[in-house]
């Protein structure tokens, strides 16, 4: 699921500006994105039937460009939607209670941000692990101040098999110290949620890929 480098795209109605949310996300696919996270939260947020509805929608389109679809916090809409995993951060439900819930085969994603919570969450049965904010963010209004790459490299000479995606601020100009840390991806909002030409933005992030090749 994370074998080659991940260009994550999270996003909510809220994020989706003037856009129809709907036609971003396809945008953003056709793109080449490769992972895709449904974060509704924030102002406007959908709830109950519109917001299962939505998520039936976004997995459907996700589902035709073979990217697999993540659900920030929501295990029951996860469950609902039978998406193919779901993510969830430190003041969020205890993450072994969520591996139970989703049973062992739906991917856990656990926002951690020290070895030391990487390794509660790996006891959870974490499947990958996001690390940030790495620089500085406006999307997130409870983020942490910007961690850099200093932990996700702590992280990852401890565990270096464990897939870690970098969030935060991360730019196309800005990412190339992100894959350098060791990250198995990177996790972007507002830099692709905003771009101009959501193609070209994503087409710039795979350009920051020491190597390039993405998957
Ligand atoms: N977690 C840490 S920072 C962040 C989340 C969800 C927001 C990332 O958004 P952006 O716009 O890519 O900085
Ligand atoms: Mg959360």
């Amino acid at each position: 699921m994370f074998g080659n480098p991940a260009i994550y795209f999270l996003m909510g109605t809220a994020n989706a500006g003037t856009k129809e949310p709907l036609a971003l996300l396809e945008e953003a696919l056709q793109g080449g994105i490769t992972h895709f996270q449904l974060r509704e939260k924030g102002r406007g947020a959908l709830t109950g039937d519109a917001l299962v509805e939505f998520a039936a929608e976004c997995k459907g389109l996700c589902r035709e460009y073979g990217v697999p679809i993540f659900i920030n916090d929501d295990v029951e809409l996860a469950c609902t939607i039978e998406a193919d995993g779901i993510h969830i951060g430190q003041d969020d439900m205890d993450c072994g209670q969520v591996r139970k819930q989703i049973g062992a085969s739906m991917a856990l994603g656990v926002s951690v941000h020290s070895v030391k919570e990487a390794n509660e969450a790996l006891t959870c049965g974490a499947t990958y692990l996001g690390m940030g904010p790495v620089f500085g963010t406006r999307t997130k209004s409870d983020a942490k101040p910007p961690a850099g790459v200093a932990e996700i490299i702590k992280v990852k000479t401890q565990y270096p098999h464990v897939p870690v995606i970098g969030i935060g601020g991360i730019e196309p100009g800005n990412a190339e110290m992100v894959w350098r840390a060791g990250v198995s991806g990177i996790a972007v909002i507002s830099s692709i949620a905003g771009a101009q030409d959501v193609a070209e933005q994503i087409e710039r992030f795979k350009q920051s890929i020491p190597g390039r090749r993405v998957g």
